[in-house]
């Protein structure tokens, strides 16, 4: 008997920096009522769906930036989403900034279960962008300044029928990431993005790539690695600054199934088959049949060229 898991991807238009938490908290259980209401048994919020994208800006003192950040999970201010998850008995997926009761700073997403209760954890590794001001640059992206890389590895957790792991954004652009989820036999990938419209460092970039490499990311990894991709966006224009839409859900042929139009707060729906997930798994990506790491060479965290160089010595 197929494994169809009815799968909801919210996407969220801008959260602009003076909305209030309760308003971006409101508008997803929206999104979560209308996903129940079409069927769904799990929806994929966004990256930092709780704020504006705030390493947009500079802050010398970075204490002043902790108000970004929640402190519990759910808290005063998040859990009706989480009653309304109990209420629906519906799962899902949640970006946010993480300060832990230590101190410590993380882009984290968590999966919740169809009983409001928190069953996985994530803490972004791949963070793009800078630590201190670059006036080179036309927006900021101080994701290095106010976020520790993750300190999870990528989990993957059995969850509404499917073998689930989470990454969140820039993650989705590094192909060890889906490698290292699906070795352990992910056959669902959940994510979301918080991504610019335009190359922010100045340097020209034709703003249609912007989209056709968020699309090429996930579809040849969903493909690559045999599993479901779903990506689901804040989009729109914060504070003057665009980031793209494209929400969507591909499946493990690497094909787009359905994807936003707006980028505006849109909810897609598909009923996935997680067993689309075996052809691959058992044919083409068998890694125990056909992958043969042994016969890679020397692997090490150094860059080609370093390993170029010595080579040529
Ligand atoms: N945002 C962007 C992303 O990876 C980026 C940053 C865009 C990096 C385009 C490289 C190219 O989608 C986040 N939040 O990671």
């Amino acid at each position: 008997m197929s494994r169809i898991l009815n799968i909801g991807a919210a996407q969220m238009g801008p959260i602009q920096p003076d909305e209030s938490r309760a308003s971006a908290v409101a508008r997803l259980v929206a999104m979560m009522r209308e996903a129940k209401g079409r069927g769904c048994d799990f929806v994929v919020f966004t990256e930092l769906a709780l704020t504006t994208f705030f390493p947009r800006y500079y802050e010398e003192d970075r204490a002043k930036m902790d108000h970004w950040f929640e402190r519990e999970m759910p808290g005063p201010e998040t859990r009706f989403l989480f009653e309304t998850a109990d209420e629906l008995n519906i799962g899902f997926y949640l970006g946010y900034a993480e300060l832990t009761p230590e101190g410590r700073h993380f882009n984290t997403a968590i999966l919740v279960d169809g009983n409001g209760k928190i069953t996985g954890k994530y803490r972004k590794i791949h963070l793009p962008g800078h630590a201190d001001h670059d006036e080179s640059r036309i927006v900021q992206h101080l994701e290095k300044r106010y976020f520790e890389p993750g300190d999870m590895g990528f989990p993957v957790y059995r969850q509404n029928d499917a073998i689930m792991g989470m990454l969140i954004c820039n993650d989705r652009r590094w192909p060890e990431a889906y490698r290292v989820l699906t070795l352990q036999g992910a056959d669902l990938v959940v994510l979301g993005y918080n991504t610019p419209d335009i190359n922010t460092t100045g340097l020209y970039e034709p703003s249609y790539l912007r989209s056709y490499h968020n699309h090429l990311s996930m579809t040849a990894n969903a493909y690559m690695n045999s599993c479901w991709v779903v990506g689901t966006a804040k989009a729109g224009v914060e504070d003057g600054c665009g980031l793209i839409g494209g929400s969507c859900i591909i499946q493990p042929s690497g094909e787009i199934v359905t994807q936003a139009t707006t980028v505006e707060d849109e909810l897609i729906t598909f009923a996935c088959d997680l067993d689309m997930a075996k052809l691959g798994k058992e044919t083409i990506f068998n890694y125990a049949k056909h992958r043969r790491v042994e016969h890679y060479g020397r692997i090490t965290s150094q860059t080609g060229v370093e390993i170029a160089d010595q080579a040529a010595e």
